[in-house]
């Protein structure tokens, strides 16, 4: 076979498709893309919120190329960033050929995941069920959790699994790989993520503020990319701005003599450095932005609406 008949079999039988994945915050979503994708493209924690904006995965399954869309947990939102965590979350789901809705099956089906599950009636995409964290899960309690799931919404399929162990992971790739819509891919074939580079490192601060810092202080606190350089010896030296809503939180997030910002960035560091294999030199700076959470400017830097009322 020439290169050429090579390309016109390929360009005949290629699928892509783009798929949302959906579910109540901490259900696993940023967990799974990562695992699905096989590197780490979005960020993940052990706290609820954590993706604030729209982020694509993208991972090829044969002839497919999946587009997986990370979105911000679904939850009752009450301050402005949780409403617009929130819409973005759905538009998410509306702009997709195929929407995964996430439960932890751990939790089962509370309140989140039922309120979920409701707003699902005015998703007309194909929809699949997750049931996820099927590793700490009861397993007898499984079966009627997708009972009921599907009871209440119309799902095209069912896949139990473990986004952490990569538990059934392989099979629900597979079956996407054969429903998406036949066509041209996106992307090119090694691009995962269209997240650029600065966004990414800053997510990866974010990351380490949360896993370091506790209660509240994570949700009040944001991360940019101020500088990023080239230097000459091939490393990058980047700035990044940690903003906070209060000189207190200021202090928390240097901690004394400033060690807790040193462990931060340190770990920052290391892993931003893995991501984009050069050496990088990262500077943290800690900026009190009272009302952060208020300013237009800090949601177009983040990739969000900003919602018009209080
Ligand atoms: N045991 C277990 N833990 C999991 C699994 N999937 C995710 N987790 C954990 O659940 C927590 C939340 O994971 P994330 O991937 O950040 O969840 P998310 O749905 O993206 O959360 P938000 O971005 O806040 O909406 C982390 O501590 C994960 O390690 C799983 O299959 N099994
Ligand atoms: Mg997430």
């Amino acid at each position: 076979m020439t290169d050429e008949t090579t390309s016109s079999a390929q360009g005949t039988s290629r699928r892509c498709g783009f798929i949302a994945l959906i579910g109540a915050p901490n259900a696993g979503k940023s967990t799974l893309i990562n695992a699905l994708v096989g590197t780490k493209v979005t960020i993940v924690s052990h706290k609820v919120q954590t993706t604030r904006t729209l982020l694509r995965g993208i991972a090829i399954e044969g002839e497919a190329q999946l587009v997986f869309i990370d979105t911000p947990g679904i939850f009752a939102p009450r301050r402005r960033l949780d409403r617009a965590m929130v819409s973005t979350a759905w538009a998410g789901a509306h702009d997709a050929d195929i929407v995964g809705v996430l439960i932890d099956a751990k939790r089962g089906i509370d309140g989140e995941a039922g309120a979920l599950l409701d707003g699902l009636a005015a998703v007309s995409q194909r929809k699949v069920l997750l049931l996820n964290k099927v590793d700490v899960a009861e397993k007898p309690a499984l079966l009627g959790l997708a009972q009921t799931a599907n009871g209440r919404a119309n799902f095209s399929a069912t896949f139990m699994i473990s986004a952490l162990t990569g538990d059934g992971v392989a099979d629900f790739k597979r079956w996407l790989a054969a429903q998406v819509p036949p066509g041209p891919w996106h992307y090119p074939e090694d691009q995962i993520t269209d997240a650029p580079l600065r966004q990414l490192a800053a997510e990866i601060t974010r990351e380490k503020l949360y896993l370091r810092l506790h209660q509240e202080l994570p949700y009040q606190s944001t991360v940019e990319t101020a500088s990023w350089q080239e230097r000459n010896d091939g490393s990058v030296r980047i700035e990044q701005t940690i903003y906070v809503e209060r000189e207190s939180q200021r202090k928390i997030v240097l901690g004394k003599g400033g060690q807790t910002i040193k462990a931060i960035g340190a770990e920052a560091r290391r892993e931003i450095a893995e991501v984009i294999e050069q050496p990088v030199h990262l500077f943290l700076f800690v900026k009190v932005r009272e009302g952060w959470g208020d300013d237009p400017e800090r949601y177009r830097e983040m990739g969000l609406e900003f919602p018009k009322e209080q």
